[in-house]
């Protein structure tokens, strides 16, 4: 169970003198009835959305750490790597042996699951432009016994050290591609991505939003980070895939009781035209600010134990089968 769970936030004062006049969850669009695009909020240029200043005391905080500057080099060393140009001869192959291809590729390059979606435009996050027709999603999942001490520093290293794989990933995806005579674009999952990630992970079968905001997958539980490389290499599509988390969530408290700033709520809510599990921006920010990035909903998520995700998947069909009609 993470440490501070039950303790009682109160949120530092010189953090909350920087807070914009507007809500984080105007900006996302907390209770707008008509499909929108997302606006830039935060892990973005700062002058790109009000809570900029927030971003710049959040690296004010950055901790003494070794464990944290190596794994923090060595991101800055992956981003630094070069990606070869465009090879002049196009290849060409069927769009499932591309598929195939890219799967293989992200799989050998470290990924844990790669899924391919075809792109949307309420994915991509205001301001910005995202031609390519392709999404390529990666999910690298994080190690439980480090996760579990979230908001601790074992947690936050984990973070960075699977956003590296994350960006290593998309890089070895990219520069594949571009071996193979297409463009192709790395996006990788940390910091001034241009589109929602979650959206297309779930249309290429990571698995079903939970309660907590994040992705539950029946493999990796609440666990994956995600990162993304956009394309025109025709591929064949990947569908989404559902195991009935929503009911399982709707009976879990598990994240909202862990929740310290009490951001995540019982029930979903209309967001952008969409009604979804949402977690609240303005009371999230401020605790995940002060702990050099929260990740305690993860932690304390059934699904994240390895080892469950089986036997809850189990269950859950099990009461579907016994009564088809009835949510769970
Ligand atoms: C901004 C941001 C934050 C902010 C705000 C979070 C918040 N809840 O308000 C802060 C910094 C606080 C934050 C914290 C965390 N984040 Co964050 N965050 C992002 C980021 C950069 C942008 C998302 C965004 O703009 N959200 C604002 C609006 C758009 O939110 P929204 O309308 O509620 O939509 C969200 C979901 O509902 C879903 N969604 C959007 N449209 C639709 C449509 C449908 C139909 C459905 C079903 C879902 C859906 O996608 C959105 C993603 O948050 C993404 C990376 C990315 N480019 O997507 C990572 C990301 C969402 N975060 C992630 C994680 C893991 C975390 C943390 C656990 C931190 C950590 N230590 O790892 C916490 C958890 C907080 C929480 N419970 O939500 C992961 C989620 C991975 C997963 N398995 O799903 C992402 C994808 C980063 C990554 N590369 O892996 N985060």
């Amino acid at each position: 169970m993470p440490k501070k769970a039950k303790e009682k936030f109160i949120p530092n004062p010189e953090q909350m003198a920087l807070m914009p006049d507007i809500s984080g969850n105007s900006i996302n669009g907390l209770h707008e009835t008509a499909v929108r695009r997302s606006s830039p909020i935060y892990w973005q240029s700062p002058e790109l959305t009000p809570f900029g200043p927030l971003m710049a005391w959040f690296f004010k905080q950055s901790p003494d750490d070794e464990r944290m500057k190596t794994a923090q080099e060595n991101r800055a060393k992956t981003l630094a790597s070069v990606i070869p140009p465009v090879a002049p001869t196009q290849q060409q192959k069927s769009a499932s042996d591309w598929r195939r291809l890219i799967k293989e590729i992200g799989l050998k390059s470290g990924g844990d699951i790669i899924g391919i979606a075809k792109m949307q435009p309420e994915w991509v996050i205001e301001t910005f432009n995202i031609p390519q027709k392709s999404v390529i999603m990666i999910g690298v999942s994080m190690d439980y016994d480090e996760l579990k001490h979230a908001p601790e520093m074992p947690a936050a290293v984990e973070v960075i050290r699977q956003y590296d794989r994350g960006h290593k990933v998309s890089r070895a995806i990219t520069s594949w591609i571009h071996e193979q005579g297409w463009d192709a674009t790395s996006l990788g999952g940390s910091g001034n991505v241009p589109i929602l990630l979650i959206p297309p992970a779930l249309a290429c079968g990571f698995g079903e939003l939970g309660k907590h905001g994040s992705i539950i997958n029946r493999k990796f539980g609440s666990t994956l980070r995600l990162a993304a490389v956009v394309t025109d290499l025709p591929m064949e599509y990947d569908t989404p895939d559902a195991f009935d988390v929503d009911d399982f969530c709707i009976n879990c408290r598990a994240c909202e009781n862990a929740c310290p700033p009490e951001a995540i709520s019982p029930a979903k809510h209309m967001v952008r035209g969409v009604e979804k599990w949402y977690v609240n921006f303005d009371k999230c920010l401020p605790f995940f600010n002060e702990n050099m990035g929260c990740a305690i909903c993860l932690a304390a998520c059934p699904w994240s134990r390895p080892g469950v995700p089986d036997n809850l998947i189990r269950k859950l069909a099990k009461k579907k089968q016994e009564n088809p009609t009835v949510k769970n």
